[in-house]
């Protein structure tokens, strides 16, 4: 598919446990909340966080959206880490930093229905995606629900870029193999399970 790139085992086991830490770090200010589906309230099976200006939340009465602050504290993100601001740059050749970093945290059961990320603005930004802990298995479609979907493993320390005509396909995590890790089994203190962080660009820049 044009404009995806599958970069396989791109962090180090040290870079993978640093960026747990930076994210045990971010968790403290921002713990994680359960999104709910808007108007049915159907609670996610995946729990949530974000560093960044602004973050990825979403409710029963207000739906999917982004906003600058906590859904459950109202206390602003922890900001954007430097490490990820670096991994942006040297991965993707956009000009304008990302704004919001999702972290999706992931137990033996949880999984993410098929969809397409479009509540921002700026669709000519990629979207970068770290994997981090047990191995997920990812679909990826195409433009339209209909269209064909692959399906890659995602395993701790790969990098996932969807830009260009993938940025607007249809994807999600079929399901995610327990114990295939043990990144978080170490470093984290809801023990096993996985988290993908997804770094986008929200609004579209000033020139
Ligand atoms: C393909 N997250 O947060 S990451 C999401 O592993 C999301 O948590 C999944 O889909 C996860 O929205 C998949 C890989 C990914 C991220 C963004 C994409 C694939 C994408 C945007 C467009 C197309
Ligand atoms: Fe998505």
């Amino acid at each position: 598919m044009n404009g995806f790139q599958y970069l396989q085992n791109y962090l180090d086991c040290e870079q993978q446990t640093e960026l747990v830490h930076t994210i045990n770090t971010g968790l403290k200010t921002a713990p994680f909340f359960t999104p709910t589906m808007p108007r049915t309230g159907k609670p996610f099976s995946v729990k949530m966080s974000n560093f960044g200006c602004l973050g990825w939340v979403s409710d029963k009465a207000a739906g999917y959206r982004y906003q600058a602050h906590h859904p459950e504290t109202q206390k602003p993100w922890p900001a954007m880490p430097e490490s990820l601001l670096n991994l942006w740059n040297e991965i993707t050749n956009y000009p304008h930093p990302p704004e919001a970093c999702l972290i999706n945290f992931y137990t033996a059961k949880a999984k993410m229905g098929l969809h397409k990320d479009c509540d921002e603005e700026d669709f000519k930004a990629p979207v970068l995606s770290i994997s981090l802990g047990d191995t997920a298995l990812f679909r990826l479609g195409g433009k339209t629900r209909k269209d064909k979907a692959e399906t890659f493993e995602l395993k701790s320390g790969d990098i996932v870029v969807l830009g260009g005509e993938s940025r607007l396909s249809y994807h999600g995590i079929s399901r995610v193999k327990p114990d295939t890790s043990d990144l978080l089994k170490t470093h984290f203190p809801d023990g096993a399970g996985r988290i993908n962080l997804t770094l986008r660009r929200v609004t579209l820049p000033q020139i």
